[in-house]
């Protein structure tokens, strides 16, 4: 199945990314280090670092990547914006994320098309995040169907892929991150585009820096908004 298709049908597909993985693992390592506390947010079972529009160069690419872009006029069919894009380490011996949407149906901030970066190898054992194929095209969501949302799902799917792939799903695909059973943190850099009316998670035209704005071009500011 081609991507187009396996985005349509299945709610998820892995293609190669825009950044080399040795690169993008370096830049990922300098980046987190060198973010404040402010911007740093450790969950249960996740590190986050919040604003990769503001974080280098290296990750400009991401968010202006044209198979990205070519899956949100598909998904969403109208004019979209960037809503967040943040670091996330999902930590050794972490348990599944329960199975959930991204927004509702019918909210401003729908149709929602997310992706992921891997910056390490998604694995079985590592975390991979985990999607039920078609999920995306039911209108009941997981809370309303599933009792035990952390609990494998017998129809759900890995997205695995080598690092540096770009993982791009429909946002009422239902998903999570399984769990990390390995010895190693699983890095991700991951975002979202809505519709441009809709309510981006991060204000990047307030948090933007000199520098940033000094580097983007025109198809950057229509997709941030700025
Ligand atoms: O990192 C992942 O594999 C999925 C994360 C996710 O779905 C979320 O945080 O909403």
């Amino acid at each position: 199945m081609d991507a187009t298709s396996a985005l349509q049908e299945q709610g998820f597909v892995v293609i190669p990314g825009p950044a080399r993985s040795d690169l993008l693992a370096n830049a990922y390592t300098a980046a987190v280090a060198s973010a404040s506390s402010d911007d740093i947010r450790i969950g249960s079972t996740s590190t986050k670092v919040k604003d990769f529009v503001n974080r280098g160069a290296e990750f400009d690419n991401l968010y202006v990547f044209p198979p990205l872009l070519e899956a949100c006029c598909r998904v969403i069919g109208r004019p979209f914006k960037l809503s967040s894009l943040h670091a996330r380490t999902l930590r050794p011996g972490s348990p599944s994320q329960e199975l959930h949407v991204d927004v509702p149906r019918g909210s401003a901030d729908w149709p929602l098309l997310g992706f992921i970066l891997m910056v390490d190898e998604f694995r079985p054992d590592n975390g991979a995040t985990r999607f039920v194929p078609g999920s995306h095209r039911w209108s009941g969501t997981p809370e309303d169907t599933i009792s035990d949302l952390r609990a494998d799902n017998s129809e759900q799917v890995l997205a695995c892929g080598a690092a540096g792939s770009l993982l791009v799903f429909h946002g009422s695909a239902w998903h999570g991150h399984s769990a990390n059973t390995s010895g190693d943190p699983r890095r991700s850099i991951y975002g979202a585009f809505i519709p441009q009316n809709g309510r981006a998670g991060t204000d990047f035209a307030a948090g933007m820096q000199p520098e940033t704005r000094a580097r983007l071009g025109p198809l950057a500011r229509q997709v941030l908004a700025v």
